[in-house]
């Protein structure tokens, strides 16, 4: 459960692969590419898309795309682009990254936003690009919702900068709130989002926005070493995913809801939200307990959790965890803690 990156093809993605035409993608002449990218691009609302390695290619590409070196992006404190991706935007980029904070769903302040953005001033950078993400990794799976979206992009645009949506799980987000992916995407100027998380496909994130915006950013992912050749290998298993992938995440999310409600139950453990929006539960460890022994514990029980930078606890639900699964870890976690706090 450490994440659901770890999900494997299934086995009509293995069929769907076995089977893709292929052509050269870099020419353009992958038609499983093609249908992919299309496909996508309608599904966001969007005119066009690309497919790319990954999420944080994705991030880069966007950046890349929408800035100059020597510009300022602004990303919540908590972005996995502030913290996961090596610092790709200022190493490659040449951007100022100023971050404004993430509450405790995922959200920038409109003041902090509105404040942060530098006015014309010969001694500043100027601000190009916000970022927003959805749903929020480190602020534990929680989904921003369209009207607040909307807020973000009409202050955002009003004061000259594009908005780009990290949506690397942006169906998780659609399937909480009810709501088709596009709506969310519906006035940022572009959008990611991933195959290889929760839908399980084994490779590969798409790139969407205007037909201008994604002709730049196909020449930026060439610059990275993203023309793939024969992708269709990829998108094949990314169009299955998409197909029958999307609507299921709603067990996953009442899988995360079965495991958070169990982990409330055990003594020595706290949440650190009110409330599982999507497939992610963070918690913590009460002080008395060794973090080093219960992260032990867990794996040599077979339990896989994700932990970082001294916590919280990352468990993510996918679907390689049946709800039964749920069940087993739960009794496998309160049989560490038993154990561990006997020692105390
Ligand atoms: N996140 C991974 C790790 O890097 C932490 C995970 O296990 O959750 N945006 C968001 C919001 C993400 O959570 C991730 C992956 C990415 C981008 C990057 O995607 P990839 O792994 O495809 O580069």
């Amino acid at each position: 459960m450490r994440s659901d990156t770890i999900t494997h093809p299934t086995p009509a993605m293995r069929k769907a692969i076995f089977e893709a035409e292929v052509g050269d993608d870099v020419y353009g002449e992958d038609p499983t590419v093609n249908r992919l990218e299309a496909m996508v691009g309608e599904m966001m609302g969007k005119e066009a898309a690309l497919l790319t390695t990954s999420g944080t290619q994705s991030n880069l590409i966007a950046v890349l795309t929408h800035t100059k070196r020597g510009d300022e992006i602004i990303v919540g404190d908590q972005a996995h682009m502030l913290w996961y991706e090596v610092g790709s935007a200022a190493a490659l980029g040449g951007v100022v990254i100023r971050t404004v904070p993430n509450d405790s769903y995922g959200r920038l302040s409109l003041d902090d936003i509105n404040r942060i953005i530098r006015y014309e001033d010969i001694h500043y950078p100027k601000t190009t690009l916000l970022c927003l993400e959805n749903t929020h990794n480190r602020c534990g799976g929680t989904a921003l919702t369209p009207d607040y979206i909307d807020e973000v992009c009409d202050l955002a645009h009003t004061r000259g900068l594009k908005v780009y949506l990290d949506g690397a799980r942006i169906f998780n987000a659609a399937v909480a709130l009810g709501v088709p992916a596009c709506r969310l995407a519906q006035n940022v100027d572009s959008v990611a989002l991933c195959l290889s998380k929760g839908l399980s496909a084994p490779v590969g994130s798409l790139l969407c926005g205007s037909k201008d915006f994604i002709e730049q950013a196909r020449k930026f992912r060439k610059m990275l070493g993203g023309g793939m050749r024969q992708a269709g290998i990829i998108a094949a298993a990314g169009i299955v995913a998409l197909k029958t992938m999307v609507d299921r995440l709603a067990e996953d999310h009442s899988n995360a809801r079965r495991l958070a409600e169990g982990l409330s139950n055990i003594e020595g453990i706290t949440l650190t939200q009110d409330e599982i929006g999507t497939n992610i539960v963070m918690f913590n460890l009460s002080p008395e307990l060794s973090t080093a022994e219960f992260f032990e514990g867990l794996e040599r029980a077979g339990v896989k959790v994700g932990f970082r930078d001294g916590g919280p606890f990352r468990a993510v639900t996918h679907c390689m965890v049946s709800s039964s699964d749920i069940d087993e870890v739960l009794a496998r976690i309160e049989a560490v803690c038993r154990r561990l706090r006997h020692r105390t």
